[in-house]
């Protein structure tokens, strides 16, 4: 019997569409359940009872959560196919540290500053522009932040190119001028068909953090 993978997911969460970019990379076919997160479903409760949130990447009935560890997961069962880890064990511990910074200095401190208010926005924002500094720091000249392909820490950042829009509408700061390797490695993923199919529109990101803004 084939595989059988099902995603519980929401469109404009970045975590979920690290493993939608993830399954297209690795050839995987996949069915996608939209979740409604102010009304979850059993089969979430379910799944993932922990946290309660999605992605949840269930695989043959048994379900996978946390997006950096789906990926690491997709990896090592597709590990021929557009490997996302480098082999050797430092460049992979390399990779994860940078998989966990995007978690832990990019998105939480995007999401105070677009859903913030006052001087909590302001903190955010000055968080933020930290954090992408880093990043397009570790970037540098490179084409991807593994070197000449594309790889795990491109994937768990790319997401965040759909949002810059809202970053920079909510933050009053252009992504080109403040961080050009970061807006042109953007742009050179989004060449990335996997890319581009699963990234939504930037005006649709903003208008889903404006309307999400008015009930936090
Ligand atoms: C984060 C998932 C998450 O925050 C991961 O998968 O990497 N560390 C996890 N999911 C959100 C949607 S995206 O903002 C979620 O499901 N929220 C529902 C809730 O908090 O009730």
């Amino acid at each position: 019997m084939a595989d059988e993978f099902v995603l519980l997911n929401v469109g404009p969460s970045p975590f979920g569409m690290r493993v939608k970019i993830a399954l297209i990379e690795k050839g995987i076919t996949c069915e996608h359940k939209d979740e409604n997160l102010a009304a979850k479903s059993p089969l979430l409760l379910q799944m993932n009872p922990i946290h309660k949130k999605v992605p949840v990447l269930i695989h043959n009935g048994k379900p996978m959560c946390e997006s950096l560890i789906i990926l690491q997961y997709l990896d090592e069962i597709s590990k021929d196919k557009s490997p996302l880890l480098p082999s050797d064990p430092y460049q992979r511990a390399h990779a994860r540290f940078w998989g966990d910074f995007v978690d832990k200095k990019i998105h939480p401190t995007g999401r105070r500053m677009w859903a913030g208010k006052g001087e909590d926005q302001e903190a955010g924002k000055k968080e933020l522009l930290e954090g992408l500094k880093v990043m397009e720091g570790e970037l540098g000249d490179k084409p991807y932040f593994n070197g000449e392909t594309f790889g795990f820490v491109d994937l768990s950042f790319v997401p965040f190119n759909a949002w810059f829009y809202t970053y920079e509408k909510t933050g009053d700061f252009s992504m080109e001028a403040e961080f050009p390797k970061l807006a042109a490695w953007g742009k050179r993923c989004m060449q990335k068909e996997s890319v581009s199919k699963c990234l939504p529109d930037p005006h649709m990101i903003y208008d889903y953090a404006m309307a999400r803004r008015k009930h936090i």
